[in-house]
């Protein structure tokens, strides 16, 4: 068996995705995301001028093979657009191999640990009102898990605070457009709002927050202490974590679960985090972090120290991601939780998609693969539109990470 022949599709229904399908002298064909908000083109070049020309004539059911070749073959290695190439390839080889052996992916992987896969939304709105009124819209969809991000009084622009509702899409303008952030003014805020939210809706809906790397881990600690009586689900992204011993300060201050890994690209980056027990949630995802194969050797790791899995899930990641993602979280044994942001119904139409929710679980479907498809007519409707994050700055003007 053989790989034919492969194709990148870049297609923008409200955002852009990029998108690896790997087709088999069989007929058979398997499809991988490979989208990188902002930097989808680099991937795009990185897939068809070096992954693509090696890959025409390699035998797709050696998938550990295969990762092995990209991953040392380079020389260089880790980093967002070389790993997500690498998950592209490696999410297309699952699916073909799931395909032939006529299973859903996740009893490939090993069968269903779980029968539903319990997600979080996101509720934000652009005052404490507005977003505690969001909270309980997201209740009464059947959501048991909801993070909540709040527009901060003082500060034009808060991380998370989208400009329609259901379908947060921070990546919107041609060019990155600028935001102002003050610490100061979201760390007095944030408690408030989280209190309010307890006070309206109890303790029984999980509550979620993202910190979104902006804070410092003394910072960080001091949030998560002053969040502890609301009891979150965790806070994510409390610090950047390049420095992965900086959350060693915020774990000696705080019982606050903390969240981390959407930005990570391997199991290097997350091995003291894990290893010093300073997380309780890993956050990698298929894209991201090397495909399935990759994914399973950091939630493995993760295991031996009773961390669990927290699969980032935002809507830069496309419908190949989340398929993929939710085989794994049904079979993975350390689930935590999945995060889920809504598709677009436009992109829905040109990833048609075997995944549905109910009461506050995904279910990855039934059909053999991951269930994610590509339609190509669908696709060519929506060629790509340059689209960047923001960034962020100070109030002074010192560049922030946004
Ligand atoms: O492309 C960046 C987004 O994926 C990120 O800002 C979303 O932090 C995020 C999250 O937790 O979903
Ligand atoms: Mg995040």
């Amino acid at each position: 068996m053989k790989i034919q022949s492969a194709k990148v599709i870049v297609t923008c229904p409200g955002r852009n995705f990029v998108t690896l399908k790997l087709i088999t002298d069989q007929g058979v064909y398997g499809i991988g995301d490979a989208t990188l908000n902002g930097r989808e083109l680099a991937v795009v070049a990185y897939l068809e001028e070096h992954v693509i020309p090696c890959l025409i004539g390699m035998d797709p059911r050696r998938i550990e093979d295969i990762w092995q070749y990209f991953y040392r073959g380079a020389y260089w290695r880790r980093g967002p657009v070389t790993m997500s190439a690498i998950a592209a390839v490696d999410t297309a080889l699952w699916d073909i191999k799931a395909k032939m052996a006529g299973m859903p992916l996740y009893d490939l992987l090993g069968g269903k640990s779980r029968e539903g896969v319990m997600v979080y939304g996101h509720a934000n709105g652009v005052d404490l009102a507005e977003t505690v009124d969001e909270v309980g819209r997201y209740i009464d969809m059947g959501y048991k898990a909801i993070r909540a991000q709040s527009g901060v009084p003082g500060l034009k622009d808060a991380y998370g605070v989208g400009r329609g509702k259901m379908y947060y899409e921070p990546a919107d303008a041609a060019l990155p457009s600028l935001t102002i952030w003050d610490t100061h003014k979201y760390l007095s805020f944030v408690p408030k709002l989280f209190e309010r939210l307890r006070e309206v809706y109890g303790f029984e809906p999980h509550l979620l927050h993202d910190g979104h790397h902006r804070m410092t881990p003394l910072e960080a600690a001091g949030l998560g202490k002053a969040l502890e009586p609301y009891r979150l689900f965790w806070l994510e992204d409390a610090t950047p974590a390049e420095n992965q011993e900086a959350f060693r300060l915020i774990r000696q201050h705080t019982t606050t679960p903390l969240a981390v890994g959407e930005v990570f690209n391997t199991i290097w980056d997350c091995k003291d985090l894990i290893q010093n027990q300073l997380i309780d949630y890993i956050r990698c995802t298929v894209v991201r972090a090397g495909g399935i194969t990759h994914l399973r050797r950091i939630a493995d790791l993760a295991a031996l120290y009773q961390i669990k899995t927290g699969s980032h899930g935002a809507t830069d990641l496309s419908p190949v991601t989340m398929g993929a993602a939710l085989h794994f979280d049904s079979w993975v044994p350390n689930f935590g939780i999945q995060e889920y942001m809504r598709h677009t119904p436009e992109t829905d139409a040109v990833f048609p998609h075997a995944y549905s929710f109910a009461q506050g679980l995904l279910y990855p479907g039934e059909t053999p693969g991951h269930g994610v498809d590509l339609d190509e007519a669908e696709a060519a409707k929506y060629p790509y539109k340059p689209a960047y994050l923001p960034v962020a700055r100070l109030e002074d003007g010192t560049m922030w990470n946004w």
